[in-house]
């Protein structure tokens, strides 16, 4: 399996054409969208990660085999700003969002926190997707009954807002839980090989 960087969109305009399938990964700044890029794919330090919010600023697009373009967009909520999205921001992910070619959007949220509007704002302008899995990162951070605690309290606010996803599964890049089946899952869709 091959992957490498493709380009960055800082506007819409420079958003490359809707040609390859996408599986994007969305969520708030330092959830490690970045992080979970390069754990999929096995790689070091394909995506830049930080242990600062905001890390990433463009639309940052991966190739993966030639067969789908992994996407990492700039998580949102570290401005300071009382938990209101930058309108540069809200733009250019709606102008992404709106794109046909999104086969899968992967909803990353840091175990330890609660959805806020932020979030259901995301989450909401996600449902025309296909397939919408929901990974709670840093699962290593909590114990394994709080994990089950959280997951199914999850459940139950995800229900409460009327918002219809695929999957909701638990994850750890430093422990590697749950990798297997989130590759196993995304590369198979697309006929590649997913053992490293
Ligand atoms: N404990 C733990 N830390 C993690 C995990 N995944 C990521 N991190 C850490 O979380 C921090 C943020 O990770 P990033 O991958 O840069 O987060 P991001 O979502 O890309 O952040 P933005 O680019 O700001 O949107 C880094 O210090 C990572 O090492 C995990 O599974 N467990
Ligand atoms: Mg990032």
């Amino acid at each position: 399996m091959e992957s490498r960087y493709v380009q960055s969109a800082l506007k819409p305009e420079q958003l490359p054409k809707e040609s390859l399938a996408e599986v994007a990964l969305l969520g708030r700044s330092n959830c490690g969208k970045s992080t979970f890029i390069n754990t999929l794919l096995n790689k070091k330090n394909l995506a830049k990660t930080s242990k600062f919010a905001g890390r990433t600023q463009t639309i940052n697009f991966f190739d993966v085999d030639s067969k789908f373009y992994l996407v990492d967009i700039p998580g949102y909520g570290f401005s300071g700003s009382d938990s209101k999205l930058s309108k540069y921001w809200e733009d250019l992910v709606e102008a992404y969002l709106k794109r046909t070619n999104i086969s899968y959007i992967l909803f990353l949220q840091d175990i330890r926190r609660t959805l806020n509007d932020e979030d259901l704002w995301v989450l909401n302008h996600s449902l025309n997707c296909d397939n919408l899995f929901i990974i709670l990162t840093k699962s290593d951070k909590l114990s394994r009954s709080n994990i089950i605690k959280t997951q199914a309290s999850y459940e139950k606010i995800l229900k409460d807002a009327h918002i219809k996803y695929d999957e909701l599964i638990y994850y750890s890049a430093i422990k590697r839980t749950n990798l297997i089946d989130i590759q196993k899952k995304i590369f198979s869709e697309f006929g590649i090989n997913y053992s490293f």
